[in-house]
């Protein structure tokens, strides 16, 4: 069991405090020498995300590393789609790249049943990582969203304007709603699981929401996250289970994040810099919005835009730290630990 008196929970519950709780998107990851030698043991990185112990292993090094109040699952949002059949792998360099991405409409007609026994290695990798964390520690278990899932699966690779997704759901509109809310079922029934493993918390990244115009966000998106937290919200295992979304960049009116994601958090993006904290106060936490970017600035301007950030939110009622986006490859771990001391100090 979690300790309900840990920070992160005490945020999430929208309590008023001196010091957030601190953790950090993608805090495992390449920007560690420690994950490096682990990752080049391995040719595939999706491989390495089948193995529970190294899974815990790699979400366990930032926390040993920076004394962070939260640790993240570690695995990986395209999860779902391999599980589907879709072929999914990780080229150097290049990121995701899928060996039988959904070309047409007929390829959804013909994708398998998500099955969520197939994804039995996560669950695992949660209940090893829960049973190495000391119980103030809380752990967040994670999916995509159902968009952002659809948006890889059709594409077929990562990519900056997604546009044969955008064009497919434009020519095959019915039959991408018959898709996401195929994906929508799997997510809800994997978080489920997840759950039941041992996280205590769920965040949702819908990494694509920003390429899609408010009404289209609204439509292939926004709707689904609904569904979904609505889903965990409604079931027995999962109810009490704090549901953080992140979503990047949206298009929308910001009254709609909060008052339609059924999410107990929201996780602001980096130039979500003009969010209304008035809108949000006393209905959801508030997560993140420092640049990443500054993390590779002298430590001066660390403190200063860190400062303003936490100046921003220090009478918010439940603002978790954390950055607007991952940490990227190229940051220096000790300016994570430099970042992490000047919260702490604030
Ligand atoms: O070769 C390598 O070492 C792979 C690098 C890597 C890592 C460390 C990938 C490939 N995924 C991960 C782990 C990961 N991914 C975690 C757990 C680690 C942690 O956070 O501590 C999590 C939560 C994710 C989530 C994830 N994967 C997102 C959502 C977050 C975000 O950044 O918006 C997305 C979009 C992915 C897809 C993905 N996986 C990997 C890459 C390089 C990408 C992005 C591809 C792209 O740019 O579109």
């Amino acid at each position: 069991m979690t300790n309900s008196n840990s920070l992160f929970f005490r945020a999430l519950n929208k309590e008023g405090l001196k010091t957030p709780p601190i953790w950090y998107m993608r805090q495992a990851g390449r920007y560690m020498p420690e994950y490096r030698a682990v990752r080049k043991k391995f040719n595939n990185f999706l491989d390495m995300c089948k193995n529970p112990d190294v899974c815990c292993e790699l979400a366990l090094q930032p926390i040993n590393a920076f004394d962070l109040d939260a640790a993240i699952l570690f695995s990986d949002i395209l999860t779902i789609p391999d599980a589907l059949g879709l072929g999914v792998n990780f080229v150097e360099n290049e990121g995701p790249v899928f060996k039988n991405p959904i070309n047409n409409s007929k390829d959804i007609d013909n994708l398998n049943i998500f099955n969520p026994d197939e994804l039995k290695y996560v669950y695992q990798a949660v209940t090893n990582i829960k049973n190495s964390l000391s119980n103030n520690i809380p752990l967040i278990g994670f999916s995509g969203s159902p968009w952002t899932l659809a948006a890889y699966s059709i594409e077929g690779k990562s990519s900056k304007d997604f546009k044969k997704t955008l064009n497919f759901i434009n020519e095959n509109t019915n039959k991408s709603h018959i898709f996401l809310n195929a994906l929508t079922d799997a997510c809800f029934l994997y978080l489920r699981e997840q759950v039941k493993a041992g996280a205590d918390v769920i965040q949702i990244f819908d990494s694509w929401a920003n390429i899609l115009d408010e009404n289209r966000f609204n439509e292939f998106s926004m709707q689904y996250i609904n569904k979904l937290t609505y889903a965990l919200k409604n079931d027995k295992v999962t109810s009490k289970t704090p549901i953080i979304l992140f979503s990047r960049d949206p298009k929308c009116n910001n009254q709609t994040l909060v008052n339609n994601s059924g999410a107990d958090c929201l996780s602001l993006y980096w130039n979500m810099q003009d969010f209304d904290l008035n809108i949000a106060r006393n209905k959801v936490s508030l997560q993140g919005n420092l640049d990443p970017r500054i993390l590779l600035e002298p430590k001066d301007k660390i403190k200063y835009q860190t400062h303003k950030i936490l100046d921003k939110f220090k009478d918010y009622p439940g603002y978790i730290f954390n950055l607007g986006h991952g940490i990227t490859p190229d940051i220096n771990p000790d300016n994570i630990k430099y970042l992490t001391e000047v919260v702490r100090e604030y």
